[in-house]
């Protein structure tokens, strides 16, 4: 197993020219981007998810991590989107309306590209009439929608619905993922699929295309 020790730390104390060193290294020895995301990367949010939770770190602390993690994502691209993968569709992708967190929303666009996917990325805090917008602009096979708090879910029905109103339901996939969204949510929302981490989210773009 390749010794990644410090990365998680790195990304905890949000120094994040160390974390680019340390992921490069890591990279060099051998190391999978795939391992460096599950061993380190993602814990290492979640570690910070939980001190933030204990108000034992505050919002300044947990955007340094934010910005290391992005850093590093930014390091192990190359390794997720050049897979060399036949086009698949086209996915236009979003954190929506009132929603600043795009680490997880970042990762689903990689893993995507490196399914084959071209990917449309409308950035965080996309409300509904801007989805519409590229939906109809863009002519996406999917429509991909991330939330991270409770308060902004709500966002993806409604953007369902403006979908709906202009009759543009029916030309696209959507999906939705995001720590608070469950399968059940996204049921009652009328989302074509669920998905609860990037991977999942290409294997069920693809089974909603009939190509898996
Ligand atoms: Co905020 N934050 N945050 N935050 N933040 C959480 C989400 C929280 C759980 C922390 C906590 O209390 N433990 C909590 C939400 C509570 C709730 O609603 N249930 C919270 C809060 C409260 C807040 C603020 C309200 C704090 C405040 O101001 N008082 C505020 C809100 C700002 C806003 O958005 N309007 C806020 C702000 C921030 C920062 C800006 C400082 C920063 C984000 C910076 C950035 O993203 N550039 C931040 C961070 C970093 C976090 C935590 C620590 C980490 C999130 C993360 O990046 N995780 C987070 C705690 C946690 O998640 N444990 C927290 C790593 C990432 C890889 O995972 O995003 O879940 P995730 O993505 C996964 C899956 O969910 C899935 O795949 C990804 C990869 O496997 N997925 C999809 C995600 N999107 C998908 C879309 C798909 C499919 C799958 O489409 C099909």
């Amino acid at each position: 197993m390749t010794d990644l020790a410090g990365i998680g730390a790195a990304i905890v104390a949000g120094d994040a020219q160390l974390v680019v060193g340390l992921v490069r290294e890591a990279l060099d020895r051998g190391a999978s981007p795939e391992e460096l995301l599950s061993r380190e990367m993602i814990p290492a949010m979640e570690a910070v998810g939980d001190l933030f939770a204990r108000n034992e770190i505050y919002v300044p602390e947990m955007l340094v991590s934010a910005r290391a993690m992005n850093a590093a994502l930014e390091v192990i691209r190359p390794g997720l989107t050049a897979r060399g993968s036949p086009w698949a569709g086209k996915a236009v992708i979003g954190t929506v309306r009132g929603d600043l967190h795009d680490i997880g929303k970042n990762l689903v666009k990689m893993m995507l590209e490196g399914g084959g996917f071209q990917v449309v990325d409308l950035g965080t805090d996309v409300p509904p009439a801007e989805f519409v917008r590229a939906v109809r602009a863009e002519r996406p096979t999917h429509l991909c929608m991330s939330a991270l708090l409770t308060t902004t879910m709500r966002a993806m029905r409604e953007t369902i619905e403006a979908l709906a109103a202009e009759g543009l339901r029916d030309r696209v996939k959507v999906m939705v993922g995001g720590a608070p969204v469950t399968p059940g949510y996204a049921a009652h929302i009328g989302a074509d699929g669920y998905a609860p981490d990037a991977g999942s989210a290409v294997k069920l773009a693809k089974e909603l295309l009939g190509a898996s």
